[in-house]
């Protein structure tokens, strides 16, 4: 139980993990260690300068931990069992709404008693929202895991201002429907004062939902305000629905890949891979949603008829781990793992394979002189809520050299114009692209790398969490005019 001194936070964020790590020492003691991520980072502002609190797990099964203050943020974390961690968090989050929210790429497992655990655990997570937040404060719910947090909160607490953000896509309505608590999810979001996706596809989707699955009657914003698809009436309140594309901390990518050590390091990488005349780079969790395999059999496909000589590219595929207990899984970095082997076994020769690939995660360091050795990035995911890694490597070339290829599926392709668009579905649409990307002339990788520079450093995670924030402030009213029928 809580024991919250003073009136409570301000500004709470919510969030399945805590942006802390627990970290075992030597000497078997424990203590936590900082885990920097874009969403920290563009929060902290607003968390340390408004009495804030961060809701989360700590990433491990049946602990008790005691809450405590970073530096004026309250961190607190909320207990999973063994078992909640398997149906919540393997079971429901990452086998039924991941892939279900993901065009159903594997099939997602609909089962009763991970609904069950989601519920329970979600509730869990309001609670503990609700007995930290004091009168009047701004609540900000994350993503697919806390679904239901919104209404639950509201239900307990509703004089709080309540915003959530999904970071993954929000699926297409017929795919939606396929999900047998369908309606409770909409209604668990529909406690929000505002509900933000990535694209405005997303906030469309959700919105044709209220109307056929409640029987609402959602509005739809002009045209000129982009940022805001629309709003919906529930429950004698407004909720507003609108697309806030997420991105990174544009300027910490840039200064660290600006550093004399980091160019050290990007060319000692590229002399250690045997100075390739051109270097592709493929940076993923290792995820079925991220095209790994697309990528390889493309390139695979380039070395075969002979467009691409093996002697001349090299590529890295850092593949971090991630949901090793989930079985689709497994099976793809199996797969993954065949390939890799297969392309090296073919077409490479001692010392000098084609793919270099890392199934480990990499300091932040190491990955910025990743991005600064690479020629060639290439993302290719059959589906993305937004895709940071692209916005990262742009972000890492000042200088402007460099080409994207990046999948029409991925969030960021909408903004990211002067990338090589590729329809990840097609494989000899992919291995043209790379093809192009590998030969580009250097004048039209500059124009390409100068757009895509400019939209990157201009949009940062700080721009996006400030416009999240200030449409979820009370004095927003709706601009009269602003509003049409949604049909
Ligand atoms: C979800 C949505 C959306 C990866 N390996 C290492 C490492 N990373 C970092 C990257 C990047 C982040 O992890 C991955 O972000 P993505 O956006 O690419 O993908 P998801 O993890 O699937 O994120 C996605 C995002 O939420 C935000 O809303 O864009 O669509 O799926 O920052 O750099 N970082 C380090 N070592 C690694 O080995 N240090």
């Amino acid at each position: 139980m809580v024991v919250m001194t003073g009136r409570g936070a301000d500004f709470l964020v919510v969030a399945n993990r805590l942006p802390v790590d627990l970290e075992r020492l030597d000497d078997g003691t424990e203590r936590w260690r900082p885990s920097p991520g874009g969403l920290v980072s563009a929060l902290e502002p607003f968390l340390r300068g408004r009495n804030g609190a961060w809701v989360g797990w700590s990433g491990r099964a049946d602990k008790d931990l005691e809450s405590f203050d970073d530096g004026g943020l309250l961190m607190h974390p909320v207990r999973l069992s063994a078992a909640e961690v398997r149906d919540y968090y393997e079971g429901f989050s990452n086998a039924t709404l991941w892939p279900l929210y993901h065009d159903v790429i594997v099939p997602p497992v609909f089962e009763r008693s991970w609904w069950e655990s989601y519920v329970k655990v979600n509730q869990r997570f309001a609670d503990t929202a609700a007995s930290l937040a004091a009168k009047g404060a701004t609540v900000w719910v994350q993503d697919y895991q806390l679904q239901l947090v919104p209404a639950m909160l509201r239900a307990q607490r509703p004089d709080l201002r309540i915003g959530f953000f999904l970071h993954i896509p929000f699926p297409p309505v017929e795919l939606f429907m396929q999900l047998p608590w369908r309606s409770e999810v909409v209604r668990g979001l529909l406690g929000a004062d505002v509900i933000g996706f990535q694209l405005p596809q997303g906030a469309q989707n959700f919105l044709w939902l209220t109307r056929r699955l409640l029987g609402l009657e959602p509005t739809r914003a002009a045209v000129r305000a982009r940022s805001r698809p629309g709003s919906v009436p529930f429950d004698g309140r407004q909720v507003q629905v609108g697309a806030f594309p997420i991105s990174i901390d544009a300027a910490s990518f840039d200064e660290l890949a600006r550093s004399p050590e980091t160019s050290e390091r990007a060319q000692l990488l590229r002399s250690e891979m045997g100075d390739p005349h051109r270097l592709l780079l493929g940076v993923d969790r290792l995820d079925y949603t991220k095209g790994i395999d697309v990528r390889l059999r493309a390139l695979r496909e380039l070395l075969a008829s002979g467009r691409v000589d093996p002697e001349s590219v090299a590529m890295v595929q850092l593949a971090t781990p991630s949901r090793e207990r989930v079985d689709q899984y497994q099976a793809m970095r199996r797969s993954i793992e065949e390939q890799v082997g297969r392309l090296n076994g073919e077409f490479g020769r001692v010392g000098r394979p084609i793919v270099h690939y890392l199934h480990q995660s990499m300091d932040r360091d190491e990955l910025v002189a990743m991005y600064r050795a690479a020629d060639v990035m290439v993302v290719t995911p059959l589906r993305d809520g937004m895709n940071l890694v692209c916005k990262e490597f742009i972000a890492t070339r000042r200088g402007l050299d460099g080409v994207l290829v990046l999948s029409e599926f991925a969030g960021a392709a909408s903004e990211l114009s002067g990338s090589l668009l590729v329809n990840p579905y097609d494989l000899d649409g992919v291995a043209q692209a790379l093809e192009r990307a590998l030969t580009m002339d250097p004048a039209e990788e500059r124009t390409r790398m100068r757009t895509l520079h400019r939209q990157v450093m201009t949009h940062d995670v700080g721009r996006w969490a400030r416009s999240f924030l200030d449409f979820l402030d009370p004095d927003e009213e709706p601009k009269p005019g602003d509003e049409a029928v949604f049909q």
